[in-house]
């Protein structure tokens, strides 16, 4: 597992990237989010951009997969984050450093955009220390945004407005508005990006994610629900979005019996998992990984996790259901 990197972590970057462009010259870097990007990814990405920028090196902002979620197109067109999607490889800067943010390339949903990985600046648990020049994995922080907070506060500055308020968008969405996974850093980091950042905003963006038209997947959801002991399952056979999931995910977590949920959107084609978990002896992480072992992919932290189920892969809801009770026990034992 990986480690946390003491601090100090921009002024190491910035002279790593320095002393590989060489002297006075200056270059661009790619900065790449993980595969289909959250909020926190995509606030981290532009927070180090704006302020690498600011040390005169030039920045292209990638993300591989698709946005789907409007509260995040939003955010990403009132911010003016300048985001590029990307197939496969950055054609024009494949010789560019490449670094990686609220991401990890030892996970499957990170593998770099360019032919030089970088640099990693990561949250997330149960990832390997990539082989790259600059890391700062802090696994304890509930966001990414608040690492990259504190590069801008170690650099002495304060985040423009539009930046501010993308910081906080992130550190609001990872650590669903300060009630899990929230550490003195990112309370400091989120002190400091109140009056700099537009936090209404914000929050109003974050929140109101919704729509009228995503009654029928909670309707499904209700419906659906199966229990095994503190764990609440529910498969939703229509197509919604990953937002939708992740937010039924959270919501069933509000019952006192439950201490992790597993929802799945289950259309044929399009088939996203959320888990969480609120249970210390079981991690999100490991369980879906396990449960979705040859049938599809999915990782992320301990108390949250995502992933997806091949669509060529033919399977039963009552298989679905066996799979993550099945994966909940084997996780436990080990932990
Ligand atoms: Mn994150």
């Amino acid at each position: 597992m990986a480690r946390a990197n003491p601090s100090g972590g921009f002024s190491r970057m910035t002279a790593l990237l320095e002393e590989h462009f060489g002297g006075g010259k200056k270059g661009t870097a790619v900065i790449q989010t993980h595969d289909f990007p959250d909020h926190d990814a995509a606030a981290s990405a532009f927070g180090l951009a704006r302020l690498l920028e600011k040390r005169g090196i030039e920045t292209c902002l990638c993300y591989r997969g698709i946005i789907n979620s409007f509260s995040l197109k939003t955010m990403i067109r009132d911010l003016e984050i300048p985001l590029r999607p990307v197939r496969g490889m950055v054609k024009d800067l494949r010789e560019s450093p490449c670094i990686v943010v609220d991401g990890n390339p030892t996970n499957t949903n990170a593998r770099p955009v360019t032919d030089l990985l970088f640099g990693v600046v990561d949250h997330h648990a149960n990832s390997r220390l990539p082989d790259c020049p600059f890391t700062d994995i802090r696994t304890g922080y509930g966001s990414c945004a608040a690492i990259i907070a504190g590069y801008w506060k170690e650099a002495g500055l304060v985040p423009d407005r539009k930046t501010a308020t993308a910081l906080l968008m992130g550190i609001e969405m990872d650590t669903d508005f300060l009630s899990r996974r929230v550490t003195k850093a990112d309370m400091d980091a989120l002190h400091r990006l109140f009056s700099a950042g537009d936090w209404e905003y914000s929050t109003r963006v974050v929140k109101a994610s919704l729509s009228t038209q995503n009654l029928p997947a909670f309707e499904e959801a209700v419906t659906r629900v199966r229990l095994q002991g503190r764990m609440l399952f529910s498969r939703i056979p229509l197509e919604t979005s990953q937002e939708v999931i992740a937010i039924l995910a959270d919501f069933f977590l509000r019952f006192r019996e439950i201490f992790v949920t597993v929802i799945i959107e289950d259309d044929g084609t399009e088939r996203h998992v959320s888990v969480r978990s609120r249970d210390p002896a079981v991690s999100a992480a490991l369980v879906i990984r396990e449960a979705l072992k040859d049938i599809g992919e999915g990782g992320g932290h301990d108390y949250m996790a995502g992933g997806v189920i091949d669509p060529a892969v033919t399977i039963s809801e009552k298989e679905l259901f066996r799979r993550f009770t099945d994966a909940m026990e084997k996780t436990g034992e080990h932990q």
